[in-house]
């Protein structure tokens, strides 16, 4: 069946693709790499889970958008959870762990030595695999979205980002900065990903970072080391500018007014307030309500910018078939997609 006849008031079928879309990656107007990928998730493990519940979970979202009406017919797919990824992600996180459980103080180990090798050897992988699947649809001339898995799974797509433009900002929706550098001793931690792309990535001139509320001083360093390239929004300074009578309205503006023209959404779920993500791998309170975070990624497109491409991650499938953090996370990855379509039109 093609995406024009597809009923949304109708029940999908149990295989049917994301939102319920009969949609082919080929006829895809934007498409979703899904990564499931957790291997050096510190705290708690399963965002690997992601993609497979948040695809399950989507089926159940009516597809109206009260703002642009019906984005799917612009076409949406995400292709199949890749088994051979699936695989790298258990042999690293079975030598991850033996890493983790010492807090990254290999010492003088050299087996632990050699499993560190191992696991920044599969990052590097999988950043190249991540890479090539973004550089394969973009050729093809669509859109591309990445659902993760944690949050080092991005780097490959902003570094495809960075061959087709020179210059463009990040919108970093996150609880923490991830300016570590190699946490635990892991080159592509998830704690470490916006380090890795600001030494890394220089076509991105400004990263803008919103929501953090869990942070280190070595990371304090690194954004006073970058000189205004990377600008944080605290949660608590958020909330306090809202105490004080500001409207999130001329908020979101201001972070927009910092973005250049062509931004990159990096959107890790944690960002939201942890009762919208119960089971989220490293969940902090505080946080963005789901439409302060929505209406952000509004106001970026509504100022002209446009959206080059997004990830969504450190979705984490609740314990006993619990959707609800799946739930919220398909209703997010289905705004990513609407405004990042609407930016492009
Ligand atoms: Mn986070």
């Amino acid at each position: 069946m093609a995406t024009a006849d597809h009923d949304p008031d109708a029940a999908p079928p149990a295989d049917a693709g994301l939102f319920g879309l009969p949609t082919t990656p080929e006829e895809a107007r934007l498409v979703i790499v899904p990564v499931p990928w957790d291997a050096t998730t510190s705290y708690r493990p399963g965002t690997s889970r992601g993609p497979a519940a948040i695809r399950t979970a989507s089926h159940q979202l009516d597809l109206y958008d009260a703002d642009l009406g019906e984005p799917w017919r612009a076409g949406i797919a995400m292709l199949d959870v890749p088994s051979d990824v699936e695989e790298w992600n258990r042999a690293a996180r079975a030598d991850a762990e033996k890493i983790i459980e010492v807090g990254g103080r290999i010492g003088d180990d050299k087996a632990l030595a050699e499993a560190l090798a191992r696991v920044n050897d599969a990052g590097a992988r999988l950043n190249r695999h991540v890479y090539e699947q973004v550089d394969r649809y973009l050729r093809a001339g669509k859109l591309v979205g990445v659902l993760g898995g944690d949050h080092s799974v991005p780097f490959g797509a902003i570094a495809r980002m960075a061959e087709s433009h020179d210059a463009f900002g990040v919108l970093h929706v996150d609880a923490h900065s991830d300016l570590r550098e190699a946490y635990e001793g892991f080159e592509w931690s998830h704690a470490s990903i916006m380090f890795n792309v600001v030494r890394k990535i220089p076509q991105v001139r400004k990263l803008v970072q919103v929501g953090i509320r869990d942070f280190a001083k070595t990371e304090v360093d690194v954004v006073a080391r970058e000189g205004g390239r990377v600008v944080v929004h605290h949660d608590a300074m958020l909330a306090e500018r809202g105490f004080a009578g500001e409207t999130w309205r001329d908020i979101c503006d201001g972070i927009v007014a910092e973005l250049p023209k062509l931004v990159y959404v990096s959107f890790d779920i944690d960002g939201l307030d942890p009762k919208l993500c119960p089971s989220t791998g490293t969940p902090v309170p505080g946080g963005l309500s789901f439409q302060q975070a929505a209406y952000l990624i509004k106001r970026v497109v509504q100022s002209g910018a446009t959206i080059i491409g997004f990830d969504l991650n450190e979705v984490v499938p609740g314990p006993d078939g619990d959707e609800w953090d799946a739930n919220v996370g398909a209703r997010m990855l289905y705004k990513l997609c609407a405004w990042t379509l609407a930016s492009r039109k």
